[in-house]
């Protein structure tokens, strides 16, 4: 190997885009190979135990999978210039933020991929079947991404997204769009010049899916134009360079995102966190399923029914747990910024349980919460 990380993962991969832009903004000696149908075989499902992207491999021959643990991983070797703000507030912000990407603002992006397919079918069925079959024909392609997609096409309806939700989702995004925008026309990135672990989340939804895919890049391109310029610095970043914002500032243009994100997100994750715990005290020592069926959400004016996804509170902790660990002025400054946004009560919650993630399976097992610092 003659370079320090590979990246396993794919140009049309929502979670890729995080990782790729965390790689490039390091600076580090690493480079990207295709999830080819080899390499899941061959290298990410023996080592990680199922077939996800992106995976990283390191020279020492490590695997890590879970982008957070990856950018995890990569920041305790390679610590200059943190994506983690180290002031109270700012470290909130952007876990929250993470949390929203990967967990929520998935809804429009796949919204966006998939529902308007028909006017962009042979763009994204290429892009499945290039990724497998690189050496096939265009044609041959996207017959095989026709195939292989399906498995992630079939996520539409678990995610929510029916005829009855779609318009109030797609309000949300617009919305969501605005308010982002208004923000990047003053700053470049969510909490000053340098990008945080929020700006890397966003880069999930908001690069492959909203800001790749021919519809929504559209979309972006004319109704955000400074959320398409931030894609493209997050992009091309100039590495190891920007400062967050001087006195723990957040921007009151992050307010109303977070408000949507404490209406929208919180409810679902407190309750995905009464069934983990539920089912923990039902199977002690058992590993949760990745999902408990379905449950109610709610997404701007859109209710409907969407899976109850464990995984989410493996982010909510992290939030939880900073948020926690705060005492004095510290603590009084979140939670003035919480109670503004409505994310007092949730950050609050007693977590009975704590969930952990194990090398080899997707699944969370019961783990032991960590110490608070402040
Ligand atoms: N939480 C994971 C999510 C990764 C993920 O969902 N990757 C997608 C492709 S973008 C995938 O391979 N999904 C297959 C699966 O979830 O089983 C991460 O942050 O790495």
């Amino acid at each position: 190997m003659h370079v320090d990380y590979i990246m396993y993962g794919s140009e049309h991969s929502l979670f890729s885009g995080k990782v790729r832009a965390y790689l490039r903004y390091k600076g580090l000696n690493w480079e990207e190979r295709p999830a080819t149908r080899d390499v899941y075989l061959n290298t990410i499902v023996p080592n990680i135990g199922a077939p996800i992207i992106p995976v990283l491999e390191t020279a020492g021959g490590e695997y890590v999978q879970d982008t957070t643990d990856i950018i995890d991983y990569l920041e305790a070797r390679h610590p200059q210039a943190s994506v983690y703000p180290t002031t109270p507030r700012q470290r909130l912000v952007a876990l929250l933020l993470e949390l929203y990407a990967d967990e929520w603002l998935v809804i429009p992006a796949m919204h966006y991929r998939w529902s308007v397919l028909d006017q962009q079918h042979d763009f994204i069925m290429s892009e499945f079947g290039k990724l497998s079959s690189p050496e096939a024909s265009y044609e041959e392609q996207i017959a095989a991404g026709a195939k292989i997609s399906r498995a992630f096409s079939g996520m539409v309806p678990a995610l929510g997204i029916t005829e009855e939700t779609i318009p109030g989702i797609e309000a949300t995004y617009l919305a969501f769009l605005d308010q982002l925008d208004r923000h990047f026309a003053r700053f470049d990135f969510l909490l000053g010049s340098r990008p945080s672990i929020g700006d890397f989340g966003l880069m999930g939804p908001l690069y492959a899916h909203l800001g790749r895919d021919p519809v929504p890049r559209a979309l972006m391109e004319k109704r955000a134009p400074h959320v398409y310029a931030w894609v493209e610095r997050m992009n091309n970043p100039q590495p190891l360079t920007g400062e967050f914002l001087a006195d723990d500032v957040i921007p009151d243009t992050l307010l109303p995102i977070l408000a949507t994100m404490c209406k929208d997100q919180f409810p679902d994750v407190l309750d995905v966190i009464e069934h983990n715990c539920a089912w923990l005290e039902a199977n002690p020592g058992g590993s949760i399923p990745r999902f408990h069926g379905m449950h109610r959400f709610t997404s701007g004016a859109a209710v409907g029914e969407r899976c109850i996804s464990s995984y989410a509170q493996w982010l909510f902790q992290r939030a939880w747990h900073h948020y926690q660990s705060l005492t004095g002025d510290d603590r009084a400054a979140a939670d003035t910024l919480l109670g503004g946004v409505g994310g007092l009560a949730a950050m609050n919650v007693e977590l009975r349980h704590w969930v952990e993630r194990r090398p080899g399976q997707l699944e969370l097992v019961e783990g032991k919460m960590p110490h608070m610092q402040s």
